[in-house]
């Protein structure tokens, strides 16, 4: 009896494992990859929702037309091309800096992308997986030219417009202590609420990220009425960001970013794309998920995932060239540059 019923329960086990694998399973060499439930419903849907930001020209911004562009948008579009083989099956929500918390987890969004600071308490208390970051940043100081300031100890006594909700507002805080200032905080809600807050003279300087500022003041009326302080305050190492409750998703976007560095580190792009479809390298092969070597088939995506990636979305450097790179921007790659060109930028192997 006792037998019969061991026998039924490891029957159930293993017909409801196989349910579960053929449902949403991809066969692989060596196994199968489990999707995770966010994966299955980005592709259930059709559709990736992307949590991203609405007011930071060259990051994320909605242009003319009502389409959000940028940056951190073209990760968005980078992931749902690797999912969905479609770089424009996406749905875009905008999100302040308080917002973000609460979209993730209530699962509002399927991820962020928008320039998050990667810090120990988010990844803990918001229960996220950051993926690589894709902008190395740091906290900066902008004052009106006219102020004639030049070092942040010169704004003793004065007054700083911040947005609530960001690592921005705790680092100054930091900041200030640890230099013995006296500095007043406005705190706003947006970004352009402080922006507007410190145009009509409600602060003496605005603190952000620096690519907030350099965004702001290249959009500026009068670019050369605004300076942003020789000063970096804190590291702001920014990234997409997913769920903890899915790491195959996030496993995903973390391949997808990396691919987006290594297609760079090659030399593919948008263009070239189709010349590296035929390459002898054993490297690229492996990248391209060509020639049966195993690639988004680790992920339970399209082998060939980075091909539809680079086609549609083009590679790292494209990305940035495309938003940043140009005018009136004109962001140099600094510490964003490839680490073979002295950068931070380095992505494990595809192998
Ligand atoms: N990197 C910081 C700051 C990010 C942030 O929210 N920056 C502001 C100022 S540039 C912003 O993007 N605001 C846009 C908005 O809230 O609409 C963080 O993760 O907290």
């Amino acid at each position: 009896m006792l037998r019969n019923k061991r026998f039924f329960l490891l029957s159930l086990v293993l017909v409801v494992s196989l349910l579960a694998g053929a449902t949403g399973s991809f066969a692989q060499e060596g196994g199968t990859t489990q999707l995770g439930p966010i994966t299955q419903r980005i592709i259930d849907r059709g559709e990736l929702i992307c949590g991203v930001n609405a007011a930071v020209p060259g990051f994320g911004v909605v242009n003319a037309a009502g389409e959000y562009v940028g940056f951190d948008v073209d990760a968005c579009h980078a992931v749902a091309a690797a999912i969905l083989g479609d770089a424009n099956a996406v749905s875009f929500r905008p999100l302040t800096g308080a917002d973000r918390q609460a979209a993730i987890q209530s699962g509002e969004v399927d991820m962020i992308s928008r320039n998050t600071t990667y810090t120990l308490s988010r990844d803990v208390t918001w229960a996220v997986i950051f993926a690589p970051t894709t902008f190395y940043d740091g906290q900066g100081v902008m004052v009106k030219a006219d102020l004639g300031v030049t070092t942040m100890e010169e704004l003793d006594g004065g007054s700083m417009c911040v947005q609530s909700g960001t690592t921005t507002e705790l680092n100054i805080t930091d900041a200030i202590t640890s230099r013995g200032l006296d500095i007043d905080l406005v705190v706003f809600p947006d970004a352009p609420g402080t922006w507007e807050g410190y145009l009509s003279g409600r602060c003496d300087a605005w603190t952000t990220d620096r690519s907030g500022l350099v965004s702001y003041q290249a959009t500026a009326e009068d670019p050369g009425a605004h300076v942003i302080l020789d000063v970096v305050l804190s590291k702001e190492p920014l990234g997409p960001l997913t769920p903890q409750s899915d790491e195959q998703f996030a496993e995903i976007v973390r391949w997808t970013i990396f691919g987006l560095i290594t297609a760079e580190e090659y030399g593919i792009t948008s263009e070239n794309i189709d010349d590296f479809l035929t390459s002898e390298s054993p490297d690229i092969q492996r990248f391209l998920g060509l020639n049966d070597n195993p690639s988004g088939s680790y992920l339970g995506i399209a082998n060939d995932f980075m091909v539809n990636v680079i086609r549609q979305v083009g590679n790292y450097g494209e990305i940035y060239a495309r938003h940043l790179g140009v005018a009136p921007f004109n962001l140099a790659r600094g510490v964003n540059a490839l680490w073979t060109d002295g950068g931070l930028l380095y992505a494990p192997p595809f192998r």
